[in-house]
């Protein structure tokens, strides 16, 4: 064996030694923790009748020792609540391990037609059996029937109940409020999904190909009765995302070369491109006022799946509420991060200190021991938020705050950023090509990868088919909060087009004081918040239309909230592009009525120019805050 051979051998060795030592660890701490709950939680596994007979699974966990009543926390997922069996345990029961030493009853129960649970599944249900009467269910009235029934069977149970989830789980428990049982007391909905429209594979009517193509293909797999397992999914043939997507070409093949019609979901979401009826029932968002239990609501600056969601439920539910009880946290997290060990980075970003533990420790244990056990608790801020670029930790009475100063910026000529409109007429082109689409990512990942929504922008900045606008250096620390308005005034050459907005914190590479060139971060382009729009949508959700040739149009749309700190010797940037890909699919440029059925000659190269004169001034506008 040659030199570089048997460094390689050894480097591999020591690299599987070290992944075995982790893996070990991590199993020998879930093997305590298991141990813990086994010795501390008699299992009892249910199935609890609903007003139309059918039954739901469900199982509970009761603390043995009986020297006090305790509440019930409740989870309601479609993801299954495995392990089955009375005698096989969870080894964690609550949103993270300090909730299982604080003396709570756990219940997780599968949702109404998955897994263990009898009935029909439906998307995103709407619900609509209030309206209805009578003996008509839907996720709400299934809450309300479970926690009846908690109440009245579950030993030991001292008649409060809470309710957490992330995701879709995260909806269901938004779902809880809506004519919420009495005994429900508090919720905490992370990352809850609100309107289909806009969560997860949609976003201002673009579509998200591997995040609807990798999830449905089993989640929406059709199976006869009760299963106590995922289905399989299919083989993914390569980890390259960017390749497999651009060879799958038009959306249309999902279904000839792997679906073949058998994802009921897929051919619905396929059939209502648009923002109609189907997807307007199918928004929890109008059914979540008046809501009665202390509510939670927790979401991640840098959740890629469902960063609308929390923002939207918190909106939705605390306004015009007349019980002061509805409170946010966003943290600088991805999806569910604020569950797991670890909240002192992402990707990139670095944070200072552990600011998951932070919240579990502070405010989410503490926020349950309050609302279901009485015990005292500070004062919860309305809103605390994270905030980046400063790393630390807001409150705000509303929000987005009230005060502060609207700042617009206008794009211009040589790249830059500009306080007043440009004088001249000037404008910038690029050719946006659909068989070499700008990537959402630097690294190579299935669909998309966590990371990638703090990731360097340098990569992107580099292209001819991304517009760049860079601001002064800031001569002070300026804080945005809130969302940020956008104006294009675009044209095309063709008759169809998405834009995408990039707002991008880049550093200075050199620290001004001590002349300390930063080699890590170096001339860092922090991405802080993207955002897309399909251009059909720029007047109505429901009403789409293809762009005039070659006319300048308003494009206006929003980028989600943000609260961040671009500091002294930053600088603000924009970036302006057509793709982000594979994350989200290839407009095909050339105008169809259902981009689902657009044949392969439909996806076209458009030279797209983006005008920042004075007639037709491009610009973003912020809120800035005291900092
Ligand atoms: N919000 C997540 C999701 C749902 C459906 C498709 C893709 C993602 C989730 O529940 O994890």
């Amino acid at each position: 064996m040659n030199k570089k051979a048997l460094f390689g051998l050894i480097a591999l060795c020591g690299y599987m030694m070290l992944t075995a030592f982790v893996h070990a660890a991590d199993t020998k701490e879930a093997d305590k923790r298991a141990g813990y709950i086994r010795s501390h939680f008699a299992k009892y596994e249910y199935q609890i009748p609903m007003r139309d007979g059918v039954k739901l699974f469900t199982s509970v966990y009761v603390p043995y020792d009986k020297s006090s009543k305790y509440p019930i926390l409740m989870q309601r997922t479609p993801y299954r609540v495995a392990p089955y069996g009375a005698d096989k345990y969870k080894t964690r029961l609550g949103p993270s391990d300090i909730f299982e030493k604080e003396g709570f009853i756990f219940v997780f129960q599968d949702v109404r037609g998955k897994f263990m649970s009898e009935g029909e599944y439906v998307n995103m249900r709407p619900q609509d059996a209030g309206d209805k009467g009578g003996d008509a269910v839907d996720d709400a009235t299934d809450t309300y029937d479970t926690i009846d029934w908690l109440i009245k069977h579950v030993p030991n149970n001292n008649g409060k109940v809470g309710m957490w989830g992330t995701s879709y789980p995260g909806y269901y428990t938004s779902v809880g409020a809506i004519n919420s049982h009495k005994a429900l007391k508090a919720i905490s909905p992370q990352a809850p999904i609100a309107n289909w429209f806009y969560d997860d594979f949609h976003r201002n009517g673009a579509f998200s190909t591997p995040m609807a193509f990798i999830f449905f293909d089993t989640f929406d797999k059709q199976r006869e009765g009760q299963f106590a397992y995922w289905p399989e999914g299919m083989k993914s043939k390569t980890p390259d995302g960017y390749d497999f997507f651009r060879k799958l070409g038009p959306l249309s093949n999902v279904n000839k070369d792997y679906f073949h019609g058998e994802r009921p979901f897929w051919n619905e979401l396929t059939e209502h491109p648009n923002y109609d009826e189907y997807w307007q029932a199918r928004n929890v968002l109008p059914h979540l006022k008046n809501v009665k239990p202390a509510t939670l609501v927790v979401g991640g600056w840098y959740d890629t799946e469902d960063l609308y969601g929390p923002l939207a439920t918190y909106e939705k539910m605390s306004k015009g509420n007349k019980k002061d009880n509805v409170h946010i946290i966003m943290g600088p997290w991805y999806h569910g991060q604020w569950n797991a060990k670890d909240g002192s980075k992402m990707g990139e970003a670095e944070f200072g200190f552990n600011t998951s533990a932070w919240f579990q420790e502070h405010i989410l244990l503490p926020f349950f021991k309050h609302n279901l056990k009485g015990t005292k608790a500070e004062a919860l801020a309305k809103a605390t938020m994270f905030e980046t670029g400063a790393n630390r930790w807001r409150e705000f009475d509303t929000w987005p705050p009230e005060q502060g100063e609207d700042v617009v910026l206008y794009m211009g000529a040589g790249e830059k950023l500009l306080t007043q409109k440009e004088s001249l007429g000037g404008s910038s082109d690029y050719i946006s090509d659909p068989s070499k689409p700008v990537p959402h990512s630097d690294k190579v990942s299935r669909g998309w990868d966590r990371p990638y929504m703090a990731e360097d922008q340098r990569f992107t900045a580099r292209r001819t088919d991304v517009l760049v606008f860079n601001g002064e250096v800031a001569t002070e620390d300026q804080t945005i909060a809130g969302a940020i308005d956008i104006d294009l005034w675009v044209s095309t050459d063709q008759s169809a087009g998405d834009f995408v907005v990039k707002l991008v914190d880049v550093f200075p590479g050199v620290d001004e004081t001590s002349n300390k060139v930063d080699k890590e971060a170096g001339n860092r382009h922090e991405l802080v918040r993207w955002g897309i729009i399909r251009g059909r949508f720029r007047n109505s959700m429901s009403q789409p239309e293809p762009f005039e040739p070659n006319k300048p149009t308003l494009v206006k749309f929003e980028l989600l909230d943000v609260l961040h700190t671009i500091k002294r010797g930053h600088k603000l940037q924009i970036q302006v592009q057509s793709s982000m890909f594979p994350f989200m699919d290839m407009n095909p440029q050339k105008y169809v009525d259902n981009i689902f059925e657009a044949k392969p000659e439909d996806y076209v190269k458009a030279q797209h120019r983006l005008y920042h004169s004075e007639q037709y001034p491009s610009a973003i506008t912020f809120k800035v805050i005291e900092h």
